[in-house]
Order: C-alpha cells, then sequence, then structure tokens
C-alpha cells in the first residue's frame, strides 16, 4: 500500500509541494575521498593500477583490458536469438528518431558583411559505461551508442567492469549488444578506475594504446557517479543518474491493473526507486493498492518492489482535480510520467517539468525502457526542471563561427569603444581602433 498524502481542497505552493514529494539521495560527496586514491594512481600508473584495483573489487584479473574481436563476435553468436531480434528492433527504433535530432548549420546575416554561423560539431571520442552485477542493461548500451553515433561521433568506447563468471570479459549480453551496434573498442573495467583510465588513458598490457576519451556518458553505481563528477573539468559527462523514478497522473477513468503494473516496473530497478500516483479519484487509488498487492507477491523481485514501494520516496497524492494534479506532477518533475487520464494528449500538452511523458494506456514505461525509439536516459532528482534526457544534442558542440568585412567592422567599431571604455578594458578598444589608423 501506498503512503497517501491528501491534497484535496488546498493548493500548496510549489516549494511545500516538492518537500510534500520526497526523493531517495544518492551521497556522492560522501565516497568522493575513497575513489579520489583511485583517480590518481590510475593517473599515475596507469593499467598496472588498473588490474589492481579490479583484482580488488571484481575479484578478477583479465589479462588485458581491451576485449577481443572474436570475445566479441562469440557473444553475438550465442546471443538468444529471441533477444537478438528484440535488441535489433530496439536499435532500428531509436535509430529513426535520434537520426531526427540532427542539427544543421546556420548563418545568420547580422548586418550587409557581418555573419555568425553556430557549426555543429560532434565530440571526437566518446566512453561509454555499461555496469556489470546486479544491472546488466543491453538496452542502456543501446541508449548511449545510438545518439552518440548520430551525433556523428567518431570514435566509441564501452566499459563494463570483468566479471569472474564470464573468464574475466564483460557480460556477453553487453559484449553482444556493442557488437550489433558496431562498437568494436569494449574494455573489461568497472568503477571510479574505469572513468579514470577513459580520462587519462594509458597502455594495455600488451603495449596497445588506449586512448582517453573527450567525454563519459552512461550510468554506473556511487563510485562510478563521484569518479565522474570528480574528472568532470577533464572529460565532458552527462547527468548523474540517481534511482530511477515514475509518477503516474491519473483520474477514475484510469485501468488500476495498469497503474500498479508500471507503478511496479520502475520499483523493479532498485530499492531506492520512486513509484508515485498522483490522483483525483480516491476510488482509483484504492484499487491500485489493492492490485498492488496482488501483483507484486507474483513478482520475482518481490522484496525490493516492496522496499521502493513503502519507501518514503514512493506514495500516492489525492488532488482535487486534474489542474492541480498537473501542479503537483511539475513540481515533481520526474524522470517518466505517465498521462493515464481523459483526454491524455491535452494533459499532457499542458506538463512542462518531466523527462519523458507517456500518453495514455498504451505508452508505458517499459515500452520506453526498451522499444518506444525514445531515449531512457533521462534526468533523475528533479533535475527535468532544467535538463533533457541523452540525444543527439549531448554530444554536438556548437560552434559560432564570426566572419566580418572591413566595413562591417569599422561600422561598429564606435560602439565596440564604447562598451570597452564602460568596462575600463581601453585596450579592448584599441585592438578595434588599431585596424583603422
Ligand atoms: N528505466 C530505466 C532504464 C531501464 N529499464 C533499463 C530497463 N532497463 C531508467 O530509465
Ligand atoms: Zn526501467
Amino acid at each position: 500500500m501506498l503512503t497517501r498524502t491528501d491534497l484535496r481542497g488546498r493548493v500548496p505552493s510549489t516549494v511545500e509541494l516538492r518537500a510534500t514529494l520526497p526523493r531517495a539521495e544518492m551521497d556522492v560527496e560522501h565516497v568522493l575521498h575513497r575513489v579520489r586514491p583511485v583517480i590518481d594512481a590510475v593517473r599515475d600508473r596507469g593499467v598496472d593500477a588498473v588490474l589492481e584495483f579490479t583484482e580488488k573489487f571484481d575479484s578478477v584479473r583479465p589479462e588485458r583490458v581491451r576485449v577481443g574481436a572474436e570475445a566479441m563476435q562469440r557473444a553475438l553468436d550465442e546471443l538468444d536469438p529471441a533477444v537478438r531480434d528484440a535488441l535489433e528492433e530496439s536499435i532500428a527504433r531509436a535509430r529513426k528518431v535520434h537520426a531526427d535530432q540532427r542539427r544543421t548549420d546556420v548563418t545568420t546575416q547580422v548586418v550587409p558583411g557581418g555573419t555568425v554561423t553556430e557549426r555543429w560539431v560532434p565530440v571526437a571520442r566518446v566512453g561509454l559505461y555499461a555496469p556489470g552485477g546486479l544491472a546488466v542493461y543491453p538496452s542502456s548500451v543501446v541508449m548511449n551508442v545510438v545518439p552518440a553515433q548520430a551525433a556523428g561521433v567518431e570514435s566509441l568506447v564501452v566499459c563494463s567492469p570483468p566479471q569472474a563468471e564470464f573468464g574475466g570479459l564483460p557480460h556477453p549480453t553487453i559484449l553482444a549488444a556493442a557488437r550489433l551496434l558496431g562498437v568494436d573498442e569494449v574494455w573489461a573495467v568497472g568503477g571510479a578506475q574505469a572513468v579514470a583510465l577513459l580520462a587519462h588513458g594509458g597502455r594495455d598490457t600488451d603495449g596497445a594504446e588506449l586512448l582517453p576519451a573527450d567525454m563519459v556518458t552512461g550510468p554506473g553505481n556511487v563510485y562510478v557517479t563521484a569518479a565522474k563528477r570528480h574528472l568532470r573539468s577533464l572529460i565532458g559527462i552527462d547527468s548523474e543518474a540517481g534511482p530511477t523514478e515514475i509518477a503516474i497522473l491519473a483520474d477514475g477513468t484510469a485501468d488500476p491493473v495498469h497503474v500498479a503494473a508500471d507503478l511496479i516496473s520502475q520499483a523493479e530497478h532498485d530499492t531506492l526507486a520512486a513509484s508515485v500516483l498522483v490522483t483525483t479519484s480516491p476510488e482509483l487509488a484504492d484499487a491500485v493498492d489493492a492490485e498492488l498487492a496482488e501483483q507484486v507477491a507474483r513478482t520475482k523481485h518481490v522484496e525490493r518492489i516492496s522496499t521502493a514501494l513503502a519507501g518514503r520516496q514512493s506514495g500516492c497524492i489525492l488532488v482535487s482535480d486534474v489542474d492541480d494534479g498537473v501542479r503537483v506532477v511539475d513540481a515533481y518533475a520526474a524522470e517518466h510520467l505517465e498521462i493515464q487520464t481523459a483526454d491524455a494528449a491535452a494533459v499532457a500538452a499542458r506538463v512542462r517539468n518531466a523527462g519523458a511523458i507517456f500518453v495514455g494506456p498504451y505508452a508505458p514505461v517499459s515500452l520506453g525502457d526498451y522499444c518506444a525509439g525514445s531515449n531512457h536516459v533521462l534526468p533523475t532528482g528533479g533535475c527535468a526542471r532544467h535538463s533533457s534526457g541523452l540525444s543527439v544534442q549531448s554530444f554536438l558542440r556548437g560552434i559560432h563561427v564570426i566572419d566580418y568585412t572591413e566595413q562591417a567592422l569599422r561600422e561598429v567599431s564606435g560602439k565596440v569603444v564604447a562598451l570597452a571604455d564602460a568596462e575600463d578594458l581601453p585596450a579592448h578598444g584599441q585592438a578595434i581602433t588599431a585596424r583603422f589608423q
């Protein structure tokens, strides 16, 4: 049963609402002091240090960091054909959506003879982290690789921790997914040492060069996140991924069986996952509670799901009407938001803050996790108020190219000098006037 908060008949402020809707927090700062020596050691001693940490943390010592082409092909050959087929569909749909996100260069004629062009240039080399252990998600390899490739990133390396049970290789489905996506460089390294190696580069045990990356994306545990935060000036990073969240805005027309199933689906990720129901209908809330009791018992990960649903980060909020519901979900800014109301598309159009919005009864979050074509790397922890999910744009830089003729510069020179003088930076003005003396 979800803890219920009754907001009917009163409209709290956004600040109050945010306090009403607590979130699970990941204490990244707390582990920074443990991650720093790992990063320094990898910077100073390269792959030797990487393998020492791998042995210590992953209880396995791979012969080489870089995974051989034969091992990758073998993983793909041995992949369950149904999974291969599904991954191919997932990749094809994601490629369709992300191809449409490409940007074209735009030249603005500011004045006759004066133009500014915004040129979109992909990041040269990107490292994508894929966790091992409990959360082995080939789908996340797809969601990271597809936008990078669509952006035109030329060099991609996937990192994933080596697993003792797979002879010191990363999980075979990760290798198979990388191969399917056309990524041929995979490193068997995980944790903070993976991020450090991506940032600094090094030499493999056979002497082959492991080139540093310009940017590192992909979800990881708290140590990976801490390492990304620590190295963020040396490398670009995506936004920090906290525990996953689903919010559902529903009225009396929603089917409690679907609502419960969707709340459970994201609770399945993590005991800290958040499942939040916002509804105008106390009857629906009761019916969802009854469904949860029944459905949770039938799932594989009962413990994890029950803990997540009972956690302070999950709950049910009763509101007077859909308008108030929209205010609540906007204040919460969920990673995933489902709209299960009458006229769901119109309600969805009014929402301002969400990582992704799933409209109506046939667009559950699980669809978006795998096969909608949309990206599943989305802002958590309220970051949807200011950030977007991973996209082609994440891997592009917009470079302004400024081109003025002599005449166009001369015409504006007085204004530049006036502004430079106002800021007490006369040499700035001189750089203009020197051209006309
Ligand atoms: N819902 C997760 C992504 C995922 N689901 C991976 C299944 N596998 C965060 O958006
Ligand atoms: Zn999921």
